[in-house]
């Protein structure tokens, strides 16, 4: 798991040691079962003072002894321990990663990489959803990068092309009433003037054409069920087993609860990346604060999936996003990494605010997340100014229509995060369970 390479680099920068990589891990074990925001050490501090309030009544001698042999354990364990318990438990948590998968690259492919890169994980497939792009050229981003990363076991699944409601008519019409939406995703470019952004992004095409990839045409194929059936299939195969991971537009999870509204009580949690509290864009002008793209593209789907009645959901919204983003001189440093998946990341990886991947950081690690507030949250679907825009409310204020607490994470730890996704990335590619 940590080759000669991966080590190599990780000396080289003096902030990525293979040491801290096995603390790590270690973390990543320890705290999938364990409360959030518990140090990674005290797993084996608990062990300690499990075992020996459990044998008081020994002879002083043999305790002092046994204290003796658990300290030296205590001393040398965490490490050899860390290194054992990953490969322990493959594809222990599930997974099915719902993303409007832009590529190649950018956040949204990196963020399904991290999953795909992490050992404990079984992702059970990938569920696309229009957003950034359309639905047809995302699949075939996807397909592509998991044939150039070595994840070509991963099924990927279509699903919504268009929002429920949400139509460029409708776009059009608040626009002349309310003023400018400068991204518009998938519907960037459709009338003059509006840039792309990128010159990997080319000309504004309809939903049905899917351009040459940069990154080369795909041979793999996409799988024949649609998103929602995936989705409801896979929650009554692993009841209470399966996370759902949000990075895109929730029109895929609105349709699955619309189908069979036992979906939301039968997965184990939802993390959605998507909405606006306070939050502006570093430099952009501080005006529709609450409204951010994956929410604005189909507000309904919102709506449904967050009054859904979930076990648990995580809502990492633009405001901790804008804290952290890759950088050209971190990139570089990744592209020098000979794994398949660094490779690529190198190669098509950018500047970008690393919106999805701290969100899927914050289920791998939740110490990577510092501070976190509870809120109910719902989304305005009225088509006024405010369509798209998200509503909060504390504890003794919501209305009670079915809107659900959400946990908001607030900060982070930079520094953690930005060494978990190079440690990631420089995996090589594992094999991957499938039990589907
Ligand atoms: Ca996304």
């Amino acid at each position: 798991m940590f080759s000669q390479k991966r080590v190599r680099f990780a000396s080289r920068l003096s902030l990525f040691s293979a040491f801290s990589l096995n603390r790590f891990r270690f973390a990543m074990v320890s705290n999938r079962t364990r409360p959030q925001f518990k140090k990674p050490d005290n797993p084996m501090k608990t062990k300690v003072m499990t075992f020996s309030n459990r044998n008081n009544n020994l002879h002083c001698g043999a305790l002092a002894a046994l204290m003796f042999s658990l300290l030296f354990l205590v001393a040398f364990l965490p490490l050899s321990a860390s290194a054992q318990q990953s490969p322990a438990a493959p594809g222990s948590r599930k997974v099915i990663i719902d993303q409007d998968a832009r590529g190649p690259a950018t956040t949204d492919q990196q963020a399904i990489l991290m999953f795909l890169q992490s050992a404990n994980v079984e992702t059970l497939g990938i569920t696309v959803v229009s957003g950034d792009m359309w639905r047809d050229e995302e699949v075939a981003h996807t397909l592509r990068m998991l044939e150039l990363t070595g994840h070509t076991d991963i099924p990927v699944v279509p699903g919504a092309i268009y929002p429920l409601i949400n139509r460029l008519e409708l776009i059009d019409r608040w626009e002349a009433l309310y003023g400018k939406v400068q991204y518009q995703g998938a519907w960037n470019g459709h009338k003059p003037g509006m840039g792309m952004n990128s010159p990997w992004r080319g000309k504004y095409h309809t939903p049905d054409v899917v351009p040459d990839l940069i990154e080369g045409n795909p041979t793999l194929k996409p799988a024949a069920e649609d998103a929602a059936h995936f989705i409801i299939r896979m929650v009554h195969q692993y009841p209470h087993q399966v996370t759902i991971y949000a990075g895109g537009p929730l029109t895929n999870i609105a349709q699955a609860i619309s189908i069979d509204p036992q979906v939301s009580e039968l997965a184990q949690e939802l993390v959605v990346m998507g909405g606006a509290i306070m939050g502006v864009y570093p430099g952009g002008p501080p005006t529709q604060p609450r409204r951010e793209f994956n929410f604005w593209w189909d507000p309904e789907a919102v709506h449904m999936v967050l009054t859904a009645p979930w076990p648990r959901i995580t809502v990492t919204t633009v405001d901790i996003s804008v804290k952290v983003r890759t950088t050209k001189a971190y990139i570089a440093e990744i592209a020098k990494i000979q794994t398949p998946t660094a490779q690529y990341v190198g190669k098509y990886g950018d500047e970008e605010f690393m919106w999805d991947e701290l969100a899927v950081a914050g289920w791998l690690d939740p110490s990577i997340i510092t501070k976190q507030s509870k809120y109910f949250m719902d989304i305005d679907i009225s088509h006024t100014a405010n369509y798209g825009s998200v509503l909060l409310w504390d504890e003794p204020d919501h209305p009670g229509l079915g809107e659900q607490q959400v946990n908001v994470p607030e900060e982070l730890d930079k520094e953690k995060f930005l060494k978990m996704f190079v440690d990631l990335m420089a995996l090589p590619s594992a094999a991957h369970p499938s039990s589907h």
